[in-house]
């Protein structure tokens, strides 16, 4: 099932204006029309392929080979696991692997936070988002954006996500400076609301609805 329609890559596209235009894959001139050859999206270095839809492999050779899987459940606000992602990164970039239930229908935020506990029903334990490199958040923020920061989700009509975002922003090199596989851990948590990618320090997301402790 398709996360996310090309209507509504096209409404990202109009929010979010130049800085993401130039980045969608996938969408070629055609007689002056937009055409979507490819269910990839792109905001700046993130790219998020459409659920279901295959990724470009990297075809890099002499790249490192792909690290290992960190996988996590994800916990909703009463403790129930509705979820799972795997995250492994790839010469393109960390590729996260999502897929969950019991969520309330439309778009989400999504982000790394900066510690690794997941404490319900507010998740606060987490901390702020993953932000080595002291940045505002939001990828239309002048002065962003954190290195935790991802494009939203959309979860479908009846609950359910699947998607898989690739996140150039972060590693799972222990212990470099954007590394997710740090002491404390880290966290990704899905947000109540659609982040608006601007707002400091998290984009205006909402309540915290879902976490996965990533160690
Ligand atoms: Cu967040
Ligand atoms: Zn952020």
């Amino acid at each position: 099932m398709y996360a996310l329609t090309s209507a509504y890559s096209l409404f990202l596209n109009f929010r979010i204006g130049k800085r993401l235009a130039g980045h969608i894959k996938g969408i070629t001139g055609n007689g002056g029309k937009l055409v979507f050859i490819q269910k990839t999206i792109c905001i700046t270095t993130l790219c998020l392929a459409l659920g279901g839809a295959s990724l470009p492999m990297a075809h890099a050779t002499g790249k490192p080979a792909p690290t290992a899987e960190f996988k996590l459940d994800l916990i909703n606000s009463k403790g129930a696991v509705i979820g799972k992602a795997s995250l492994q990164e790839q010469a393109d970039g960390v590729h996260i692997h999502l897929a969950a239930e019991q969520l309330a229908p439309g778009m989400h935020g999504i982000h790394f936070h900066e510690t690794g506990k997941c404490e319900a029903p507010e998740f606060t334990t987490a901390g702020a988002h993953f932000n080595p490199l002291s940045k505002q958040h939001g990828f239309s923020n002048p002065k962003g954006f954190h290195s935790g920061d991802l494009p939203n989700i959309q979860v479908d009509a009846s609950g359910k996500i699947e998607a898989e975002i690739i996140s150039k922003n972060v590693t799972l090199a222990k212990d470099a400076p954007n590394s997710l596989i740090k002491s404390g851990g880290a966290a990704l948590i899905i947000h109540e609301k659609a982040d608006d990618y601007v707002t400091d320090p998290s984009g205006n997301s909402g309540a915290r609805i879902a976490c996965g402790v990533i160690k």
